[in-house]
């Protein structure tokens, strides 16, 4: 299946995502990526149980995770010129897996990620911050695309997987501006956008509050054990 050329409408892409959708390749690949999230998963939940022992809490609030949708696929490879294949899909999509993990504190989040990426069997192939540099709407986590080996029984397998880190406070503002996003009756948009971004502004001053008043209490308690 190569085609994608004359795709002009949201109904021709569901109908093609739905075809490729049902070939064995993508069934397979879908599969090594959920083989991929859970070799991922497992090593955030190790680093969670390890974490916790030394620091005396966990580091991460929830763990999700999502393989994304044929349409979405099949709209991303359109938009973008890419061939319709699996090899292809494979090639030039990185967030097929996806992995969302939230945190309490901004410090927990870049300790996991660090911790992440040191594995050796854990390769770092593109790092996107938006906590240090939010995008102009407000948007801030941190992304992170890695490879990780995935061994089956006809051999090893290298495959991408998207790691998305987050406060509460971002996971907060990212799932309800990601909804009112898709709401078509939008009056003054600008105005909208404007208080997204004042609201995207008041959380991260709240996420930096929570971190100073944990550092007092770790102090605090340093103080007192000494
Ligand atoms: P879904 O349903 O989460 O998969 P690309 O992914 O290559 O098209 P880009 O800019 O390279 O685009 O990726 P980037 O900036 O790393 O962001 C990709 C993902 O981050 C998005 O996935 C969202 O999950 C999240 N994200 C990025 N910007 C925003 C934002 O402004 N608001 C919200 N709510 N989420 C954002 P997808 O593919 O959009 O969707």
């Amino acid at each position: 299946m190569e085609l994608i050329d004359n795709i002009s409408s949201f109904e021709e892409i569901e109908k093609v995502a739905k075809e490729f959708a049902e070939t064995d390749e993508f069934i397979k690949l879908m599969t090594l990526y959920r083989c991929a999230i859970m070799e991922i998963e497992t090593k955030l939940r190790v680093l969670d149980a390890e974490f916790s022992l030394q620091y005396d809490r966990n580091p991460f609030e929830s763990i999700e995770s999502r393989l994304k949708k044929p349409v979405s696929i099949v709209e991303k490879m359109h938009r973008r010129g890419i061939a319709l294949t699996t090899a292809d899909m494979e090639r030039e999509l990185f967030d097929i897996a996806g992995i969302r993990v939230v945190c309490s504190f901004i410090e927990d989040i870049y300790k996991l990620a660090d911790l992440l990426i040191e594995q050796d069997d854990v390769l770092l192939v593109q790092r996107k911050d938006y906590i240090a540099n939010p995008k102009p709407n407000g948007y801030r986590s941190l992304h992170m695309i890695v490879d990780i080996p995935i061994f089956l029984s006809e051999g090893k397998r290298h495959m991408k997987v998207e790691v998305q880190f987050r406060t509460i406070a971002m996971d907060f503002w990212a799932s309800v501006e990601h909804k009112l996003k898709y709401k078509k009756e939008i009056k003054e948009p600008e105005e909208v956008t404007g208080r997204l971004k004042k609201c995207a502004n008041i959380l991260s001053l709240l996420d930096e509050e929570m971190e100073s008043i944990r550092m007092k209490i770790d102090m605090d308690e340093e103080d007192g054990r000494n």
